[in-house]
């Protein structure tokens, strides 16, 4: 793998740093292949394409964070936000709302291209990172895979043999996905407060499971010992890591610019995609300084177009693109199969004597896995509340298997998008979570928190998800491959390919299906 070092210097630091100003009339700039966006889907894209030496521009909407602010970091704490925290906001929007219902959690900040964005539909927000690396910049890291018959049900049409005994073992390989070692895991007062989730979990005849991670083990280890700058033990992620974590920028990305095929172009928003009357696809994008002003709108040109824009930015797209009618012919489905991945956040109050520790790592290694259950699939994350005092709060991220889905529709009014979901749709979840959560407590004489959620005492988030998926589902809007229905040479890599659901988190089942359809595309597609 190539060096982040060596990366840079074979073209990361260009990044963004086009001369055109805004009285210049939009060129067009060609390149064989386009990739719009930079996590996930879009990173395995690009590092495919230039290793198969193809000449390919990422189109990336988020800047690239590389450069420290005035305190000597690239991005803020939890505990400290500053601009750098979101994406064009003068509020922080943290999912905890409130602490003892206090607004303490919060913080004003100016206007300014941070990491990690909260887009609000009307009953159901998403979280989003922004930046090259998109959200490998702000996710938890956990590193899992599905449940082979659970990915089986999900992908009735995928090779389930393929994918487990190749591209799941790529993708984790190329991520660096990592295990927590248990003997440290057993000792360090930064899991204290996984372990007590566990022991509530073992008192109720509930399994719980270790989760992997892309973050860095070893650096964490050295962060406890004190020979390592603290991130993840230093209230640092949905925000950003300054160290440890193995974010996208420093795995795909970097292999991918180091092939010297790769350029990315940051602070640039696609906004239209047409077809030209030779095939080739024209795109419309605009450039977006600090402030947000557009400073530009340029034109690409390119045979080749990866959609890695995420569930959001990719279903965006190309409902537009069928509504305004620059790519009629796009399938009746494309916009449909939205789901939350089930995601109710919760909280629960522990005994005086069940001390959850004042230090938190910030990256989840545990899970609660009652997904076998038929009755009522739960898998349960032990999530940090790392506030750097004790108050015997478990927190935890639950994914249910809520079969609920939503379709997006295009609004003419602001050009953007709709999305269909309804708080009766969240419901399911929240009672799935209930369910498998009122046994705990009553298996440990425990009670909800009601203070972290903001409205009066509301015991379950419901109204945001870290996991949105689907909108151009793998074999409905697109075909086995996630080649684009009606149009040739348009592929989805992303999220947006996931039908609403995966059991786990969905970082490594991204990664690996654009690495099949990678494989596939430029096997059949590419050759001259
Ligand atoms: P994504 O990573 O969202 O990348 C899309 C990129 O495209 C972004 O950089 C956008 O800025 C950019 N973009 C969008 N539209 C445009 C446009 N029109 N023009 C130019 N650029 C555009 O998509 N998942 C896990 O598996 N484990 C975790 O622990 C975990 N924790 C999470 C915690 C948080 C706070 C959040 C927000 C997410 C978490 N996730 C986690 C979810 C995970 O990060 C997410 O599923 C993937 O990042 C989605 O990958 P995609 O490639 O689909």
């Amino acid at each position: 793998m190539v060096a982040l070092q060596t990366a840079a210097a074979s073209g990361l630091t260009r990044i963004g740093l086009q001369s055109a100003s805004a009285a210049e009339p939009a060129a067009v700039d060609n390149a064989p292949a386009i990739v719009i966006g930079s996590g996930y889907g879009g990173a395995v894209a690009a590092l495919r394409l230039g290793q198969a030496g193809i000449r390919t521009i990422v189109l990336e909407m988020g800047r690239l964070w590389n450069t420290p602010g005035s305190d000597g970091k690239v991005f803020c704490s939890t505990a400290a936000p500053d601009q750098r925290s979101m994406w064009f906001r003068t509020r922080t929007e943290a999912p905890l709302a409130t602490f003892l219902w206090l607004d303490v959690v919060n913080r004003d900040i100016s206007l300014y291209p941070g990491v990690l964005d909260r887009v609000r539909f009307a009953n159901m927000s998403v979280f989003v990172g922004r930046g090259v690396g998109g959200g490998s910049l702000v996710n938890g890291g956990m590193a899992v895979t599905p449940l082979r018959s659970y990915f089986a049900e999900q992908f009735p049409t995928v090779d389930v043999n393929e994918m487990y005994g190749t591209y799941f073992p790529r993708a984790r390989s190329v991520l660096g996905v990592n295990s927590v070692d248990p003997a440290w895991f057993e000792s360090t007062e930064w899991y204290r407060f996984t372990r007590v989730s566990r022991k509530h979990a073992q008192n109720t005849g509930l399994r719980t499971t270790f989760v992997p991670s892309v973050y860095d083990f070893g650096h964490m280890q050295r962060e406890a010992a004190g020979t390592a700058t603290k991130s993840a033990l230093g209230q640092e992620v949905i925000y950003g890591n300054n160290h440890g974590k193995r974010s996208l920028d420093k795995t795909y990305l970097a292999s991918a610019l180091g092939t010297g095929n790769v350029t990315i172009h940051t602070l640039e928003k696609v906004r239209g995609i047409e077809r030209a009357a030779d095939g080739t696809y024209v795109l419309t994008a605009d450039r977006i300084d600090a402030t947000g002003k557009v400073i530009e709108t340029k034109q690409y040109g390119c045979t080749y177009l990866f959609l890695g824009g995420g569930s959001l930015g990719t279903t965006e797209l190309l409902v537009r693109a069928r509504e305004t009618g620059t790519l009629p012919a796009l399938d009746a489905s494309v916009g449909s199969g939205w789901g939350t991945n089930g995601n109710v956040m919760l909280g629960r109050a522990n005994h005086l004597w069940d001390t959850v520790g004042a230090n938190q790592s910030t990256m989840p290694v545990m899970a609660i896995d009652d997904w076998a259950n038929t009755a009522n699939p739960v898998f349960a994350e032990i999530a940090p509340l790392p506030t750097g005092l004790e108050h015997w709060v478990s927190l935890y991220l639950a994914l249910t298997k809520n079969p609920q889905r939503a379709s997006f529709s295009y609004d003419s009014g602001t050009g953007g998008v709709r999305l269909g979901w309804t708080a009766a749709q969240s419901a399911v979840s929240v009672s799935m979570a209930k369910k498998l959560f009122d046994r705990i407590n009553s298996a440990n004489s425990t009670i909800y928190r009601y203070d972290l959620f903001g409205s009066p005492s509301k015991i379950f988030a419901d109204d945001f998800t870290y996991h949105p998926l689907g909108g151009c589902v793998l074999g409905r809007a697109t075909d086995n491959y996630g080649r684009v229905k009606g149009y040739s040479k348009l592929y989805v890599t992303d999220g947006s390919l996931v039908p609403g659901s995966i059991g786990v988190n969905p970082l490594v089942t991204i990664t690996a299906l654009a690495e099949r359809t990678m494989a596939r595309v430029l096997a059949e597609d590419t050759a001259p």
